[in-house]
Formats: structure tokens, sequence, C-alpha cells
């Protein structure tokens, strides 16, 4: 009998503690393998071009013509995950196709955070003084677009003319400029790319209701809200996002105090506690009171941004909704309303939100929960959106029907994410690098650096 408990005792069928379940080299390894398989769909079917289509098996440019959307998307996570022949492919791509003397009108917002952020990377990673002449070139071609009467940018910019347009514009297209911006003035000595977005943040914050609450729609031209519901989701995201991570890696206390007055805002007028968990939820920006029950696949940034300020406690509570929202059908839906756990917009755009906020709470952590999760974000994205050419988004998580569709941020961010869950802790230190909101690496700046 005694015997027979030993056996039991050390049988590998035991269950093992949670942090042995999972295979972490071999999770990062297949990563890898998923990134190649996306990366050599686009090389094959959509080179040269902005983005793929994966069920056409044919390419797609933003503008009509080529910016090299994937490839300078592409190349950190390749170089973060030695891919070195890869990284060379595109920077030479790069380097020979890659011109910004064009007569079109580019929004702000996703050449800053795509392009100019890829770019900035690109050259801290690997030395080559000509990435960082391309991402001067193409921040001095969208520098018109600050010549609004507030200082707050357009939406659109022709990069030849200098033209602008769409003055309606949101704090997230308009406080995301910083980390880009910062670092261009870091490394150029001058100041007025840092001026302009700071001016840019700043503007918006000034603006905000006597609660401190910011709205979704403001005029850059008569620096009126046309639109008063706030919310942490798509259009005021990553304008928070900025604040914090501005602050780490500029040490601009300007930026800390915007943090500090507006996180207390959203987390007493945002915050919602319900019986399907803890969520953020809209508001009023003027009032406070609740707009809106609803989350999504963008929302879901905000457990990355609450660990990384410190906030572990709200951070894993909100991790475990986007969980819930995730595995609700196996794979998350772009909305729900939380209050009845009902989608409202079915479709799953490849986005890297979830994830991105694993990885970054089991950094902070090491709590293993969080590699299960990333387990299953991962398995999910192969079992639903991989096919022949490479990986694309769903139009409904219920039916699972993929549509055409591959976003250059499916390869800088999501699986960049994925992977670096599952990478060893040392590869990024976070005293030392900040992810832009495309996922791009940029350097810390020491005080007085
Ligand atoms: C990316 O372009 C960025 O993460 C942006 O901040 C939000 N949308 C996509 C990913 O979902």
């Amino acid at each position: 009998m005694k015997k027979i408990f030993l056996l039991l005792l050390f049988s590998s069928t035991l269950v093992l503690p949670q942090n042995q379940k999972i295979d972490k080299s071999k999770l990062a390894y297949e990563v890898k393998q998923e990134f190649l398989h996306a990366w050599n769909g686009y090389k094959e079917y959509a080179w040269g071009h902005d983005e793929l289509l994966p069920l056409s098996k044919s390419d797609k440019d933003w503008y009509g013509e080529s910016l090299l959307l994937t490839p300078i998307d592409a190349f950190g996570t390749m170089k973060i995950m030695g891919l070195d022949k890869e990284a060379n492919e595109a920077k030479n791509l790069i380097l020979t196709e890659l011109s910004f003397d064009k007569d079109i009108s580019v929004q702000v917002f996703e050449a800053n955070i795509r392009l100019l952020g890829g770019l900035l990377s690109a050259y801290q990673l690997d030395g080559d003084k000509r990435l960082l002449e391309l991402a001067t070139d193409l921040a001095n071609r969208l520098l018109p677009a600050f010549n609004s009467p507030t200082g707050m940018p357009y939406r659109f910019v022709n990069l030849e003319t200098g033209e602008t347009k769409d003055p309606v514009s949101n704090p997230a297209e308009i406080g995301t400029l910083i980390l880009e911006w910062g670092t261009l003035s870091k490394i150029t000595g001058k100041s007025i790319y840092y001026e302009k977005a700071k001016k840019a943040l700043e503007e918006v914050f000034q603006r905000r209701s006597k609660i401190n609450l910011v709205g979704t729609f403001i005029d850059v031209n008569s620096g009126k809200w046309t639109n008063t519901d706030s919310h942490i989701s798509g259009a005021i995201d990553s304008y928070y996002e900025y604040l914090y991570k501005g602050w780490l890696m500029f040490h601009d206390p300007d930026l800390k105090k915007m943090w500090d007055v507006s996180i207390t805002a959203i987390n007493k007028y945002l915050a919602d506690s319900t019986s399907t968990g803890f969520w953020y939820g809209h508001a009023d920006m003027t009032t406070g009171k609740r707009t809106a029950t609803i989350f999504g696949s963008l929302d879901a940034f905000f457990p990355a941004v609450l660990v990384l300020s410190s906030d572990t406690a709200r951070a894993e509570k909100l991790q475990e909704s986007c969980y819930k929202m995730w595995t609700l059908e196996g794979i998350e839906p772009e909305e729900l309303d939380y209050s009845n756990m009902k989608i409202t917009y079915p479709n799953y755009s490849l986005r890297p939100e979830n994830i991105e906020s694993t990885y970054y709470l089991y950094h902070f952590t090491r709590n293993t929960k969080n590699l299960e999760m990333g387990k299953d974000y991962f398995e999910s994205l192969v079992k639903y959106c991989r096919n022949d050419a490479g990986y694309s988004t769903l139009k409904s998580v219920i039916t699972k029907e993929q549509a055409d569709q591959m976003h250059s941020f499916f390869l800088a961010e999501t699986l960049k994410y994925c992977y670096l869950l599952f990478a060893p802790q040392n590869t990024i230190d976070f005293n030392k690098t900040i992810f832009n909101t495309e996922a791009h690496p940029l350097k810390v700046w020491k005080a007085g650096e």
C-alpha cells in the first residue's frame, strides 16, 4: 500500500505546478513559424505593397501608391525574433523603394504610429542612418498638419503639397504622437517635433470637462467638442497610453500630471464593476452619467497601461474580463455589451491588444495564468485565422468566416506580443524600452540626455 502511494506521488500524471504546464520555448518557436508563414505570404503575393489580401492572394495599397506598411511594421518583430535574413530583405526593400515624395493625402495618426514609429525604431535597432533620413523626411512632410488655429493636427496632410483636410479629429489621433516626435527631437536635437506633439496633447487636456474627462470628437479649428461621449475605446484609447508612456520615456512632469488627473477620472466615472466582471464603459464627459456598457477588442489595451503604471489589481481584474470576452465565442469580437455579454460587433480584426495586456501582466507579475491565457489566444488565432497565404481577419467570430485582409499590425503587434509572452523575460528591458502603440520598440531617454 505504502509503495502504491509513493508511486502515485511521483507519477507523471500528478498535476504539475502551473508554470511547468506551459512549454514556453516551444510556443515561442511556434509563434516564430507562424510569423514566417504570414511574412512569406506577403512576399509571395504582395511584395512591395502595403498589405497582403490573403484570400484573393493579392495586394492592397492604402493610398494607391505603396508606403511599405507591412515591411516597416514587420521589421522590428524580425529583429526581436532573430530573423536576420528576413529583416535584411525588408530593410533592402525599404531603402531601395520607399519615397515620401508623393502627391497623396495620408492620415497623420497612421503614418505616425506605423511609418514614423517603425522607421525610428528600425534606426535604433539597426543603426543605418538612411532609416533616420526617411523618418525625418516623413516627419517634415507631416508638420503642416499642425498649422491649425489650436495647434491640434488636422487628420490628413498631403505629403507633397502640405495641404491639410479633415478638422474633426479625436483625442487618439491628436494625442498619439509624442513618443515618435519626441524620439525624433532627441535624435536630431531639434525641439520642434517634441513641442508640436506636446502642445497637441495639452490642447486636448485643457479642453477636458470639469470632471476631467475628454470626449470622442473635437474640431481642431474651433477647439469645440462635437461628441462628448467619454471612454477608453477607439478614438480616445492611445491618448491616455501616450500620457503615461510619454512620462516614462521623457520624464516630463507635465505629462505625468495630465495622466494622474485623467486616470483618477477614468477610475471614478468609467470603471464599472458588474455581475459579469470589472470593465470600463462609456459616460458623458460633462455629467459622468453612464452612456453605454460597451467594451471591445481595442479597449483591451488598458490592462497593459494599468500594470505599467503600477495598478496591478485593476489590471488583473480587467484582464479576466478581457479573457471572458475572448472565450465567449473562442476568439474575441470587436465589441460587446458587458451588461448582458451580447456581442454588438462580431468581427475580429487580428487585433493585438488583449494579447499585449497578457504579455505586460506576465512580464510584471510572472503569474502563469497569463501564459495560459496567451496560449489560448495564440491557438485560436492559428485555428480560425490562418489560411494558405497568411492570416485573415474574421467577418464574424460566431460563424468564423474569414475576410480578405491581413493588417500590417498583425506582424508589428499581434505576433510580436505572442512571441514576447513566451520568450525569455530579459528579451525586453522595460527600463530601457517603451513600445509605441504599434508595438515598435523605442529607447527610453535618461534624464538630461
Ligand atoms: C493599431 O494600429 C494600434 O495598436 C492602434 O493604437 C489601435 N489599432 C491598431 C490595432 O488594433
